[in-house]
C-alpha cells in the first residue's frame, strides 16, 4: 500500500503540542544564534533585546530581521553558527546581483534536510518503490543534492541526472522506468517537449509524479505539465538561506504547501513596514529556523509573496499551508505605476488555448513612458494558420492581458520553439529600463 506520511506523528501533530515544541526550540535557537553568530548578537544588542525576552511565540516579533544583505556583508562565513570542523557541506546561491550568499550545514542539518525532503516526496505521492530522477542542477545550487538526499533517505532509487542534455534526460526516463521527476517546472516542460520531438509518448510511461519548484509557476502551468507528461505535479518550495528544497510542499489536495513547522516558523509581514500580518493576508514570507546549527536564521526575509492558512487540511497534516508563491517583491515589475507579476501574464496566456506555455516579457522606456512587450510562442498547430487568424489571436491576447494587468502592452507572436528554453530556473523578463538608468 502507498505510504501516506513519512513521519505521521509529527506531520499530523496536534497544533497545541506543535506550538509547545516550537517555543522550546525557538528559545534554544535564539540563544544559539546570540551565542555563536557575532553579527546577529550585535543586531540584537542594537535594539536592546536579549534571548531571555523570548517567552512566547508572539515574542518572535521583537527580534530583528535578517536579509540577504546581512549575509553578503558577512561573506563568506561570518554568519555561520558552527565551527568549520562541524560543517560538512557548503552551498551558495548566486542571485542576480552582487556577491553570492554562502550557507553551511552540520551533519545534523543534513539529516534534518533529508528528513524534510523525504516528507515532501511522500506528500507528493512517492515511496521507497519509486525511481526518482533528480534533474535539478547538482553543485552549489541546493536543488540537486537536496532532492537527492531526500529521495535516498526515503529509500527510493535515485537517478542523479542533474540538469542539461535534455534528450538524455528523456531517454533515461523512458529506459529506466522513472516514476518521479524532480526539476524546475520550466525544465519539466522542456523535457516534455523534447520527448514529443523524440516520439516518446509520456502517457505510456510509468512516470506519474512531478516534484517541481525553485521558481514561480501558476496552476495553469501545472495543469499543462500534468497533461503533457501524464503525471500529477507537486509544488516544492525552499531556499538556500533557510535550507534548500523541502521547506514546504503541497500534499494530494494540491491546495497550498505545508511548511514543516517543527523546524521553521513562517511569518507574513508587510514588506514596507515589517509589521506581522494575520493568517490569510498576502505579504512577504519570513522564516525563523528552530534547529539549524550551520547557519541559524532569524526572521529571514525571503522577498517571496504569499499568504498562510491554518485551516485544517483534509490530508491530515496539521502544519500551516502557504499559497503558491505569487512572485518575489523584487520580481514585481512596476510599469507606468502599475504592479505586474510575470505569473499574471502566464495565467492569461495558458487560459487561451493555441499557445505554447513559453513567453517572455520585455520592459523598456521610450522617453518617459514605460513599455511592455509580451512575446508569446504560438503552438505548432497555429503556425500554419492564415495571417488573419493570427492577427485576431494577437488582438485577443492583448485585450485579455490589458484587462487583467491594467496596463497597455504590445503582443508579439513568435514561431514555435524560438524562445529560449531553460534547464534550471527560467528568466522570464528582460528589463531594458535598467540600461537607461
Ligand atoms: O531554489 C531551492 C529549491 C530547489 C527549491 C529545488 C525547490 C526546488 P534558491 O536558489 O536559494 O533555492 O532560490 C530560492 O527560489 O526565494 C523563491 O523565490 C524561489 N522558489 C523556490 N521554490 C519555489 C516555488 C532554491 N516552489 C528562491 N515556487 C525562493 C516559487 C520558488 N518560487
Amino acid at each position: 500500500m502507498q505510504r501516506k506520511y513519512w513521519n505521521e506523528e509529527i506531520e499530523c501533530i496536534d497544533r497545541e503540542q506543535l506550538q509547545k515544541l516550537q517555543l522550546e526550540r525557538l528559545k534554544w535557537s535564539v540563544q544559539y544564534a546570540y551565542d555563536n553568530v557575532g553579527p546577529y548578537r550585535k543586531q540584537m544588542e542594537e535594539i536592546g533585546v536579549e534571548p531571555g525576552d523570548v517567552k512566547t511565540l508572539e515574542d518572535l516579533a521583537k527580534l530583528p530581521f535578517t536579509d540577504k544583505t546581512h549575509l553578503r556583508d558577512s561573506y563568506p562565513h561570518g554568519r555561520f553558527g558552527a565551527p568549520m570542523k562541524d560543517i560538512v557541506r557548503i552551498h551558495a546561491s548566486s542571485g542576480t546581483t552582487g556577491k553570492s550568499t554562502v550557507v553551511g550545514y552540520t551533519r545534523k542539518d543534513i539529516e534534518v534536510w533529508s528528513e524534510l525532503a523525504a516528507r515532501c516526496f511522500v506528500a507528493a505521492g512517492a515511496d521507497e518503490n519509486d525511481i526518482v530522477q533528480v534533474s535539478y542542477g547538482y553543485g552549489l545550487f541546493t536543488g540537486g543534492l537536496g532532492a537527492h538526499y531526500g529521495a535516498e533517505h526515503l529509500g527510493a532509487a535515485v537517478v542523479p541526472a542533474s540538469g542539461g542534455n535534455t534528450k538524455k534526460q528523456a531517454t533515461l526516463i523512458k529506459d529506466f522506468g522513472v516514476t518521479v521527476l524532480a526539476c524546475t517546472p520550466s525544465y519539466a516542460l522542456h523535457i516534455a517537449e523534447t520527448m514529443e520531438e523524440m516520439g516518446i509518448d509520456a502517457q505510456q510511461l510509468p512516470l506519474r509524479v512531478g516534484v517541481f519548484g525553485a521558481e514561480p509557476w501558476t496552476v495553469a502551468m501545472r495543469n499543462e505539465i500534468d497533461r503533457r507528461l501524464g503525471i500529477t505535479a507537486h509544488d516544492i518550495y525552499g531556499l538556500s538561506e533557510v535550507m534548500g528544497p523541502g521547506v514546504a510542499i503541497d500534499c494530494e489536495e494540491r491546495n497550498g504547501l505545508h511548511i514543516w513547522e517543527d523546524h521553521y516558523i513562517p511569518e507574513i509581514i508587510n514588506p514596507e513596514t515589517g509589521e506581522v500580518l494575520p493568517y490569510g493576508q498576502k505579504g512577504e514570507l519570513t522564516f525563523t529556523s528552530l534547529t539549524k546549527e550551520g547557519i541559524p536564521m532569524m526572521r529571514y526575509r525571503t522577498h517571496d509573496l504569499t499568504s498562510l492558512t491554518i485551516e485544517p487540511c483534509p490530508c491530515g497534516r496539521t502544519h500551516v499551508r502557504m499559497g503558491k508563491i505569487l512572485g518575489r517583491c523584487d520580481d514585481m515589475l512596476i510599469i507606468r505605476g502599475v504592479n505586474v507579476f510575470p505569473s499574471q501574464v502566464e495565467s492569461v496566456l495558458l487560459e487561451i488555448g493555441a499557445l505554447s506555455p513559453n513567453y517572455h516579457l520585455i520592459v523598456d522606456r521610450v522617453g518617459v513612458m514605460d513599455t511592455l512587450e509580451v512575446q508569446v510562442e504560438i503552438s505548432d498547430s497555429m503556425f500554419s494558420d492564415k495571417v488573419k487568424r493570427l492577427e485576431e489571436l494577437n488582438v485577443m491576447i492583448r485585450k485579455e492581458l490589458e484587462g487583467l494587468l491594467g496596463v497597455s502592452c504590445k503582443v508579439t507572436l513568435v514561431e514555435p520553439k524560438t524562445l529560449p528554453r531553460s534547464e534550471g530556473k527560467i528568466v522570464r523578463v528582460t528589463d531594458k529600463r535598467k540600461l537607461h538608468d
